[in-house]
């Protein structure tokens, strides 16, 4: 044990040195003190099996190392923040012979990025990473690898923005490829979440809009069952609406999801009675899930022999409007300060 942890703890500082970002640091906090694998972990669930006279003295070991290595994580994540802060100072000048703005001219931050922050907050609380992933995406990731045939409506060109002359890239028309992006680069077990904006070409209405964002969930381990979802999703709707919500499910077609489903909740703009966000049905359709398809677990390097996963994509502008009560999803990038300074 004691061999166990001092190599440990080499393995870890060698692998420090090579981290130069944020994302990177989080991953390796992740290979050390995971819940489910993490290599500290793992030693640590082993000392019940150490004979009672080591104990004490393993155990202060153990926390040694730990005490050690998380204060080595905590310098590193100061460093790097320090880095980037110096990379935008250097980036960013100060014209001083600016006029001064009034101060009611100063902006605040889109109620989008507020509600997303806290989204990423939320999440973060519960153990997942929050990750990112390309708006310019490879058919592959976006469609082919999550399983979606190249007879697909989805492809369709009317519902994707394709690039001139490459049709081997699109805009990325949800925020699902970052699933396998994130099995192949952070393998089992995983949980994040993915904010981000995407693309598709279709008509605006109060409900639809052409760029729209989107909230990915991910959870990978090696027994996750529908319950695990429908956990989630409530824990994440009532942590972000501050409310109790209904919410009812019903199957949804995904062929990157096996079984799939669609969850709704009663509209919070009209009570669901019925008025334009609902369409007047009184139900949004919030957040499509399902547990992952054994064809994208192996398109992410996951055996599904051994592994099972939930995921959802959640309509994170949809979520804003139910919060704040928004009749129209096309005030959120009309750039109108009127709607804009309600926030
Ligand atoms: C998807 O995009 C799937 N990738 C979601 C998914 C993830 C399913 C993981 C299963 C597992 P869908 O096309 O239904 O599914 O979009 C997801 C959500 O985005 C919708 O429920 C809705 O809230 C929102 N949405 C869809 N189209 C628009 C639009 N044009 N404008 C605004 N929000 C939209």
């Amino acid at each position: 044990m004691k061999e166990q942890l001092s190599s440990l703890k080499k393995e870890f500082e060698a692998q420090l040195k090579h981290v130069s970002s944020l994302l990177q640091l989080e991953a390796l906090e992740q290979t050390i003190f995971g819940r489910k694998a993490g290599a500290f972990t793992t030693l640590a669930k082993q000392m019940k099996d150490v004979a009672t006279e080591q104990k004490k003295a393993i155990g202060e070991m153990m926390n040694t190392v730990r005490l050690k290595i998380v204060k080595e994580l905590e310098e590193k994540r100061e460093a790097l923040q320090r880095e980037e802060m110096k990379k935008i100072a250097e980036t960013e000048s100060i014209d001083v012979t600016e006029p001064h703005l009034p101060k009611e001219a100063h902006g605040h931050m889109h109620p989008m990025s507020q509600v997303e922050i806290e989204l990423s907050e939320l999440f973060r609380s519960m153990g997942f990473m929050v990750l990112d992933g390309p708006e310019l995406e490879s058919d592959y990731f976006n469609f082919e690898a999550l399983n979606i045939p190249p007879s697909h409506p989805a492809r369709d060109s009317h519902d994707t923005f394709f690039i001139k002359d490459h049709p081997e890239w699109v805009m990325r028309t949800h925020t699902s490829p970052v699933q396998v992006r994130a099995m192949r680069q952070y393998g089992a077990p995983l949980r994040a979440v993915v904010p981000g904006r995407v693309f598709r070409n279709e008509s605006t209405d109060a409900s639809h809009e052409h760029t729209f964002t989107q909230l990915e969930g991910l959870v990978v381990d090696t027994d996750i069952s529908i319950a695990d979802i429908i956990g989630v999703m409530k824990g994440l709707l009532t942590g972000i609406l501050k409310r109790e919500v209904e919410v009812r499910l019903r199957p949804g077609y995904f062929p990157f999801v096996e079984p799939g489903f669609e969850l709704d909740m009663k509209c919070l703009v009209c009570d669901g009675k019925g008025c334009n966000v609902c369409k007047h049905t009184g139900w949004v359709e919030m957040m499509p899930c399902g547990l992952v398809h054994p064809e994208v677990l192996k398109a992410g390097g996951l055996d599904p022999d051994v592994y099972s996963g939930f995921a959802f994509g959640l309509g994170s502008m949809r979520l804003v409007m139910q919060k704040y009560g928004i009749e129209d999803i096309r005030h959120f990038q009309s750039g109108d300060l009127r709607f804009l300074k309600q926030f």
